[in-house]
């Protein structure tokens, strides 16, 4: 091990919700466990941090049912979206920063809600970084599966039924300006319509392959009001499928180890992140674990982790 830069202590609690209701395929119930399994807290508290492991959120088991009016799996994504967005709220409240372990990516939905209610009553600014393959800005009408883990970003902006759009019990939860999404590289053909009339900043691989991942972060956190509060939604198939075998739903053509170490260090830089998910690691289709251990890897980098003392950047 190198020694580390001495990062600012953090309170930090992990919140497992073991569920895939919201996904095409069975699995991501396992995500939780496996990133116990890989050393989360031991790698979090090695830099310093103070981590609290609070286990995992109840929630409604997997009917397997098919799509009803375009859900899939509707009161199941509500009833754990609620205990997400109860969860989340309540550490950011007592000042934690809250770290989701999925559980595919429908929770976004009531972790970044949660978010939204905390920054609206602290009258903070708040950023959405979005690591995905995928833009998940379907809609009940558009999607071609009904899974509701292409949905949760059109349910923050306030398209979507109500019982999710309204968590934050504000709707919408998010601005589209507030949020950033990088590493998209599979778009369905109504989503690609939705996202254009959101006007949402997406950051696909090709604009990563001519820009370069060091210019596209930059943008990503440029403009950044003092005190704004910085979300990390990260989906693991953001990365590529040869170093991340363990996701269900894999594109290739993503970053590579070094684009997606680079992402977290220069966010752990501006020392504004608040909040957390980790989510769609599907254990079943994982290599020895190696996913898990990979995404354990960027989240010390997120909360710090460098290889050398940095000045003067
Ligand atoms: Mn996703």
């Amino acid at each position: 091990m190198y020694p580390t830069a001495p990062a600012a202590s953090r309170a930090i609690t992990l919140l497992g919700a073991p569920t895939d209701v919201g996904a095409g395929s069975r699995g991501a119930s396992m995500g939780p466990e496996a990133l116990r399994v890989a050393g989360l807290a031991q790698a979090l508290r090695a830099l310093g941090h103070h981590v609290e492991d609070a286990g995992n959120l109840p929630g409604p088991a997997n009917p397997e049912l098919p799509p009803a009016d375009g859900h899939r799996h509707l009161p199941e994504v509500i009833a754990w979206n609620r205990q997400v967005h109860d969860a989340v709220h309540t550490e950011l409240r007592r000042g934690r920063l809250p770290v989701l372990m999925g559980g595919d990516h429908c929770l976004a939905i009531g972790s970044i809600s949660a978010v939204a209610r905390h920054c609206q009553s602290a009258g903070k600014p708040l950023r959405v970084l979005w690591f995905d393959a995928h833009a998940d800005f379907n809609t009940h009408a558009h999607t071609p599966s009904g899974n509701m883990h292409g949905m949760p970003v059109a349910c923050l902006c306030g398209h979507g039924p109500a019982a999710l759009t309204a968590l934050a019990g504000h709707a919408p939860a998010l601005q589209p300006d507030w949020i950033r999404q990088i590493g998209i590289r599979s778009v369905d053909e109504g989503e690609k319509q939705l996202i254009d009339a959101a006007g949402i900043q997406v950051y696909d691989m090709r604009t990563i392959d001519e820009l370069g991942m060091r210019a596209v972060i930059e943008a990503a956190l440029g403009d950044l009001a003092p005190g704004t509060h910085l979300h990390v939604s990260f989906d693991v198939d953001f990365l590529d499928p040869e170093i991340a075998p363990a996701v269900a739903t894999s594109i290739p053509g993503g970053p590579t180890y070094r684009e997606a170490q680079l992402c977290m260090e220069m966010i752990a830089d501006t020392g504004l992140l608040g909040s957390l998910d980790i989510v769609e690691l599907n254990p079943a289709l994982d290599v020895r674990n190696k996913t898990a251990v990979l995404a354990t890897e960027l989240a010390q980098s997120l909360f710090g982790k460098s290889t050398l003392i940095r000045r003067n950047r």
